[in-house]
């Protein structure tokens, strides 16, 4: 009789023991990340990390851009978010009506569904082209060559 109320009264705390050890692994930091720029537009493209480091699905992602260099996830201004893709797979973003000639700094950041961010990872440098170019860049005609090796696709 006493083993089985001690049974249950452990299955009651089964619930409550998991709450009580959360996730505290956040995502890899964003180390593989391609930017372009027009005169006017950017393409952000990054190599999606996981959950846990690299394991998992990472839930969101934040692009962060800035006139001066990223040292965190602040100090940058968040200028895109939304769904990380799985672990392994591209996402790519793009940007319009930026000033030509401007500095430009940009790095991305995951986050689990625990909110465990991901360190800083890989900071690019991209200025937007010369005001004199008619180059512009966009996600639909990014293609990178580790991709058209792979056969994969944009997410
Ligand atoms: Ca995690």
């Amino acid at each position: 009789m006493l083993r089985s109320v001690l049974s249950v009264l452990i299955c009651l705390l089964c619930p409550a023991l998991a709450a009580a050890d959360p996730d505290h692994t956040p995502p890899d930091p964003i180390t593989v990340l391609e930017v372009s720029t027009g005169k006017t537009t950017m393409v952000v493209a990054w190599q999606n990390t996981g959950d846990d480091g690299t394991t998992g699905n990472a839930e969101a992602y934040e692009v962060r851009r800035s006139s001066t260099t990223i040292t965190s996830r602040q100090s940058g201004q968040l200028v895109a978010s939304g769904p990380a893709g799985t672990s392994g797979s591209w996402t790519c973003t793009d940007y319009s009506d930026l000033s030509c000639n401007s500095p430009f700094y940009v790095a991305v950041f995951l986050k689990d569904d625990h909110n465990n961010w991901s360190a800083l990872g890989t900071v690019v440098y991209a200025p937007t082209q010369e005001c004199n170019t008619s180059l512009e860049v966009l996600c639909f005609n990014f293609l990178r060559p580790e991709t058209r090796e792979s056969g994969g696709e944009l997410a």
